[in-house]
This record gives C-alpha cells, sequence and structure tokens, in this order.
C-alpha cells in the first residue's frame, strides 16, 4: 500500500526474508499468551491459539500469507481494531535485533512494566526503520464461541455511526467489525469479483458490515442482534438489514468487503488515502471532503469505504470516466493528495491510520507534520541507526531526496 517493503532503486538496497523463523516458540495459557517468530505466518497463530482453547484477535483479508514481523513491523490493524485494537495492543513483548547487531531481548509476557519509556512499542510500526523484529509475545484472549455477521442499509454515514452507538449499547462490548460500504463500492464488487452477490434487495446509498462476538456460550446474540436491528428498522433509522444465517454466509459477507480494494483495482489506478480522524466527524468528513475534492478537480469520483468504527476510512479517488487513469494519477495525484492531506490536518486527524507511511507518504509526512513530532521521529531514528542502514528511506525520506523541505 506504501512501498514500505520495496527496496529504492539504488540498487544498494539488500532484501532480509525471515521466512523461515517460522516457529511458535512457546504458547502460556496461564499468562493468556503466545510466543511466534517473526516469519509465522497469523493463520497458524490463530490455529496454535484455537488448539489452546484461545484466540489471536487479530485478523484480516491476507492471514493466510501475512507474516508476524510483518504485522508488528506495519502496526496491522485488520477487521477487529474496534474491539481489541490494532497489533500494538496486543503486543505483550518483542525480540529484536539492532542496527549494531545487539539484541534486545524483551519477551517477558509482563501485563505491567513501568520501567520509563515503552521500548517494544518502537519497534511496532516502524517499517524495519530501526531494527529487525524477530519474534514476539502476543496477547490472546478466550476463544470465540458465537459469532453473527449482519449487513445493513442507511441513509447516511452518520445513520450508520448512530447505529453502532446504539449498538455499543444494547449488546455491550460485542460488536467486533463495524464497516462501511457506499453502494458505488458495492457495485464495483458486484461488476468485478465473480461470484458476488448484493447482500439487500434495496440500493441503499450506504450499507455497513457488523460482526459481533462472544466467548461466551448461550446467551444468543443472533437474537440480540436481530431484536435491535429491529427496533432501529421501526424507527425509520435503518432501512434494510439482513443477518447471515450460516458460516458460510457470513464468510459471503465478508468476501464482499474484503474485495473492495481489489475490485477499485481492477477498476483503474486511484489516488489512495488511508485517513483517520475522530469517529465522531467522520460521517461530516466522508461527506463535506468528497464534494471538496469534486469540486476542485472536476470529474473525479471520490469514494470512501472501510473501517467507520475506528474512524478510519479510505478515502479513494478515481480518474475522471474515459481518461487513461495512469496517465491522470501520475498528472494529478500528488495535488489531489495534497489537497485531501490538508482536509485531514484540518480535522485534526492522520494522513495514515493503518497503511503505514513507506515511501509513498514520507514527503507527505514530513510536509503536513508539525516540527515537534518531527523532531522525535528524527532524534529516536537517529539514536538507534545513526548510519541510516535500516529500511532507508522508509518514515523519513532519504536526506538526498527532493523530499526534505
Ligand atoms: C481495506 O480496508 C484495505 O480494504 C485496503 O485496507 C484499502 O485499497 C485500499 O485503499
Ligand atoms: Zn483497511
Amino acid at each position: 500500500m506504501v512501498a514500505g517493503a520495496v527496496p529504492d532503486a539504488s540498487g544498494r538496497a539488500l532484501l532480509l526474508s525471515l521466512r523461515r523463523m517460522n516457529r511458535i516458540r512457546a504458547i502460556s495459557p496461564g499468562d493468556n499468551a503466545l510466543v511466534a517468530e517473526a516469519g509465522v505466518i497469523l493463520s497458524h497463530v490463530h490455529e496454535a491459539a484455537a488448539a489452546a482453547g484461545l484466540r489471536f484477535p487479530l485478523s484480516l483479508g491476507a492471514k493466510g500469507s501475512a507474516t508476524i514481523g510483518g504485522l508488528i513491523s506495519t502496526n496491522a490493524g485488520g477487521t477487529q481494531v474496534l474491539r481489541f485494537g490494532p497489533m500494538r495492543a496486543l503486543l505483550l513483548g518483542i525480540e529484536a535485533v539492532l542496527p549494531d547487531g545487539t539484541i534486545f531481548e524483551g519477551l517477558s509476557p509482563l501485563r505491567k512494566d513501568n520501567r520509563g519509556y515503552d521500548l517494544r512499542q518502537l519497534f511496532c510500526g516502524a517499517e524495519g526503520t530501526l531494527g529487525v523484529v524477530t519474534a514476539a509475545t502476543l496477547r490472546l484472549v478466550p476463544a470465540l464461541r458465537q459469532r453473527v455477521v449482519a449487513w445493513v442499509g442507511l441513509d447516511s454515514p452518520q445513520a450508520a455511526l448512530d447505529l453502532l452507538r446504539r449498538l455499543d449499547q444494547r449488546l455491550g462490548e460485542s460488536v467486533e467489525a463495524f464497516e462501511l460500504v457506499p453502494l458505488v463500492a458495492l457495485q464495483l464488487v458486484l461488476h468485478h469479483i465473480p461470484g458476488t452477490r448484493a447482500p439487500l434487495a434495496a440500493d441503499c446509498p450506504w450499507q455497513v458490515l457488523v460482526e459481533c462476538g462472544s466467548s461466551v456460550d448461550g446467551e444468543d446474540l443472533a437474537t440480540r442482534l436481530a431484536a435491535a436491528l429491529a427496533t432501529e428498522m421501526q424507527a425509520g433509522r435503518v432501512v434494510d438489514a439482513v443477518i447471515a444465517s450460516s458460516e458460510a454466509q457470513a464468510n459471503a459477507l465478508w468476501h464482499v468487503r474484503e474485495n473492495i480494494s481489489e475490485a477499485e483495482r481492477h477498476d483503474g489506478m486511484a489516488a489512495k488515502h488511508d485517513i483517520s480522524v475522530p469517529v465522531s466527524d467522520m460521517p461530516r468528513f466522508v461527506i463535506e471532503a468528497a464534494a471538496a475534492v469534486e469540486a476542485r478537480f472536476p470529474g473525479v469520483r471520490a469514494i470512501a469505504f472501510g473501517h467507520l468504527g475506528d474512524g478510519n476510512v479510505h478515502f479513494n479517488v478515481r480518474a475522471p470516466i474515459g481518461l487513461d487513469s495512469r496517465d491522470w494519477l501520475a498528472c494529478e495525484g500528488e495535488g489531489i493528495t495534497a489537497f485531501v492531506d490538508d482536509l485531514v490536518v484540518a480535522a485534526g486527524g492522520s494522513l495514515s491510520a493503518e497503511h503505514g507511511i513507506g515511501q509513498i507518504k514520507a514527503a507527505e509526512f514530513v510536509r503536513i507534520s508539525d516540527p515537534a513530532r518531527l523532531a522525535m521521529v528524527r532524534a529516536i531514528k537517529q539514536a538507534i541507526d545513526p548510519l541510516g542502514i535500516m529500511n532507508p528511506g522508509k518514515v523519513l525520506p532519504l536526506a538526498s531526496g527532493p523530499a526534505i523541505p
């Protein structure tokens, strides 16, 4: 998404694969924790946790290939962030090799550790710029006993957020995912991804996928979610809704959601923005920013989808119909991105909610960040990697590059 793992064009970069460090070193039900090496694939962590009656609650579409080291280095989000947080919130300990070869051994599964700075978190989201993560201690939670997935049609993003807050009240902490799907994103999926079907009969302009989960047997989450949605429909706040009646149906709903990005790619190149603003402000942002960008760059088509519950949407801007999207992006991409990012800054948001900075966002990160933030980022990089040998040009642009003002 941000070319964080792609070497620069100097021809002097060395790629390091940790695929063969693929052991789960330990699992400790007493600590609700597991120690995995960096090359372990996410679905193997899921399986190991399940075998112990537990769950590692971070998941994403690429779980069959994504590795723990990468998930830590990018502070991966995924589909259950709403309830359990991103990787950062699930990281109990870390082992990493520093640029000078020192091994930082911090795998102990301590729940409380107040020795000043939180060093393990430095490596999370660092995109490999401070050292090489070789293993991690991950937090586990009780296994999932019930899972319910629903698809809901609404009139506006504000109605969607209002629904989330009412579900919070009625269903306690069980809401695990709340994903916004505008009609145009759904139409792209139906058009480009074979075998997909519209979840609802009505063409609602805004739709959401809701997932609830519980580690307790017998409280019948599906009945409670159905009752909550029925109340919302009677009150006229929800237009239409469907609850998956089988695991296969639930997976089919997720399949639609998880293929938006792929469907959009089939449709051409887009100026992509993985942005966050305070959750309460996202409904306004989605509408106003789309109108602003479409007014400023006539013909473009803005689309905002994704993790509404986390205050994070993918605000992607597509080419005007009839233009070659690659040429258009080369000409207009930078201007559009600067325009969108300025709106994000004005809303107190972030230009990277979950995809990181990598190379693609590095210059923009420098352009829009306040001096105090940049000074600290540079000081940390300089202190731990003074020679600048770890994933150069990521997070901070290369000093020789055109990006540093
Ligand atoms: C998603 O939420 C991914 O589907 C991809 O983060 C977002 O392609 C994108 O912009
Ligand atoms: Zn996403």
